[in-house]
């Protein structure tokens, strides 16, 4: 059977929001039996005549605990009544002392206590508030998901189409191509694996420098096309020639109509990345910068991270999406991304 939720945060925001909303029918009802009440009924000053103890649950440490609530006594037409405070606290007034009560003309037995009718009134209203908050919010996790999942779905079954050493290789194509281009182990592979929901589609390697081919990857309405990273220290310098070679042909026959640039978010740019997006700038081929492996930083480390990358790239610290292929951080936002590129094609 189809899982009504993906999540369990989208339990726990229907629930959430049950009982936010319920709470907020009765305290209106509340609220507005109140200001009636206190419409028709006659307010008067009643004495404290005696401290009630109230026995209620006591939900920090389980058991019970004793609360205190005031019975006061108030007189209409020469006739004494005696009512008891609904609500209790630690801290009752002392006996002796004065309280507001509001009494039925028509029948002065019937009476409230303003005060206290307000207070659980606000009461109520915060906790609605509070719960429908909590509950929106993990409902929106789940909405999250369902949208993911959804754009998923479309890109289910991709499937690894060749790998292109040079410019004879390259595939011609009429579906739009995405280039996946970093250098050497910031995650190029583990992105593509995330985006494609995929675990083994790009081979994610240990040791940089390994992917030195242009490998395509048939995505359904898209193609991804994996470029070789760059600036590993120890490639030698004939093989940087021919790795240039490679994208200067690769870009020069608008191969790709969208660039991810990916960069670690732990170091930010290089001088190579920074020089590929500038590359990427005057050919105008649109570009995005996509911040790998967030999950070796902390949330605020990423945010002091971000801006120095925004910094770095002249851009808006919105404009660059953070990711971890481990945690699937940012999932969202790509896929988000790549929907509207295709749909601007
Ligand atoms: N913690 C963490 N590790 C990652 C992440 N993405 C990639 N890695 C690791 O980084 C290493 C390189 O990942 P790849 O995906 O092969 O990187 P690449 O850019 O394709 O590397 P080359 O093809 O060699 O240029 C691997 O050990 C991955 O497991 C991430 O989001 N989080
Ligand atoms: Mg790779």
């Amino acid at each position: 059977m189809k899982k009504l939720f993906r999540r369990r945060e989208g339990w726990v925001g229907v629930i959430g929001l049950v009982i936010g909303i319920g709470m907020l029918v009765f305290a209106i009802w509340y609220l507005t039996d109140t200001l009636t009440k206190d419409d028709k009924y006659i307010r008067i000053e009643a004495t404290v005549v005696e401290i009630a103890t109230v026995r209620t649950h006591d939900s920090e440490h389980g058991g019970y605990k004793y609360l205190y609530a005031e019975v006061v006594e108030y007189t209409v037409d020469g006739k004494t009544y005696r009512k008891q405070n609904n609500s209790s606290s630690t801290h009752p007034k002392k006996v002796g002392s004065k309280m507001t009560v509001a009494y039925d003309p028509q029948n002065p037995k019937n009476c409230f206590f303003p005060s206290s009718n307000y207070t659980v009134s606000v009461l109520m209203f915060v906790l609605s508030a509070g719960f429908t908050a909590a509950g929106a919010s993990c409902l929106s996790i789940e909405v999250k998901e369902r949208k993911m999942e959804k754009s998923l779905a479309k890109i289910q079954n991709a499937q690894f189409i060749t790998s292109a050493a040079s410019k004879e290789q390259f595939i011609e194509t009429e579906k739009p191509v995405i280039a996946i281009c970093g250098k050497s182990n910031v995650g190029k592979s583990s992105f593509i694996n995330m985006v494609t929901n995929r675990k083994k589609l790009a081979k994610v390697s240990k040791d940089p420098g390994r992917t030195r081919l242009v490998n395509y990857f048939d995505c359904g309405n898209f193609i991804i096309a994996d470029l070789p990273g760059y600036g590993y220290a120890s490639v030698s310098k004939q093989e940087k020639l021919k790795w240039a070679r490679l994208m200067e042909e690769f870009f020069a026959e608008k191969r790709a109509q969208h660039v991810f640039a990916l960069c670690d978010v732990r170091h930010g740019p290089t001088a190579d990345d920074l020089q590929m997006t500038e590359y990427l700038y005057h050919n105008i081929i649109p570009f995005t910068i996509i911040a790998t492996k967030a999950d070796k930083l902390s949330k605020a480390a990423i945010g002091r991270q971000v801006q120095s990358i925004a910094t770095a790239y002249k851009c808006g610290a919105d404009d660059i999406i953070v990711t971890s292929s481990q945690t699937r951080q940012g999932l969202d936002k790509v896929l988000e991304k790549i929907e509207l590129i295709l749909s601007n094609i």
